[in-house]
């Protein structure tokens, strides 16, 4: 039998930082076709900015591994949406999946396959529990980065599909200063 080594790593709680993770930077460009407000959108990408940073230790995808990652998701709107992740589903649909908040302020958008959503808000100390079947997506709120932990399975996989072409049900919006769920006219 091969032993893997444990690891104990301390994730910078300011910033959201993982020492040693690999660092994935998603900019606006990088979510094309995200957004419903498609003029706020390419007035924004003359900006081009960081919308969120994942700092990821993640194993071979093998059943019964565990990956972990930070979410450094930063303030911003395009239009009256505010700023979010892709969000997806896990390509082994049946993959549960726990978040826990760091920092800043936001929450996380779930939907079925069927499209019943469901919004949690998250705040630091949240856990958050993704069942198997949900596709997830966060969102800040606030106006300081929002960072967060998650621990999903080493062979869930990330099924963008569906996402990237419909998005979610609902919006997650401000009206007159307040934040706002309400239903996605592209749904
Ligand atoms: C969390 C986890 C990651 C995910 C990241 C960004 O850290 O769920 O698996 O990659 O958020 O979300 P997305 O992949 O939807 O852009
Ligand atoms: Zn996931």
């Amino acid at each position: 039998m091969e032993y893997k080594n444990p690891l104990g790593v301390d994730i910078d709680l300011e910033t959201g930082v993982i020492p040693g993770a690999k660092k994935l930077v998603r900019r606006l460009s990088d979510l094309k076709g995200y957004f419903v407000d498609e003029k706020a959108y390419e007035e924004l990408l003359k900006e081009n900015p960081v919308v969120y940073e994942v700092y990821a230790i993640e194993q071979e995808e093998k059943d019964g591994d565990l990956n972990f990652a930070t979410t450094v998701l930063y303030p911003g709107k395009v239009g009256r949406e505010f700023f979010f992740t892709k969000g997806h589903y896990h390509s082994k649909a049946d993959r549960a999946e726990i978040y826990y908040g760091i920092k800043g302020k936001g929450g996380m958008l779930l939907q079925t396959p069927e499209g019943r959503a469901e919004w949690i808000e998250m705040g630091p100390g949240t856990v958050v529990y993704v069942p198997p079947y949900w596709a997830h997506r966060t969102v800040n709120t606030g106006d300081e980065p929002f960072i967060f932990l998650a621990i999903y399975p080493a062979d869930a996989g990330h099924d963008y599909g569906s996402i990237a072409e419909k998005g979610f049900s609902k919006l997650v919006v401000e009206e007159n200063g307040e934040v706002m769920v309400v239903d996605s006219p592209k749904w």
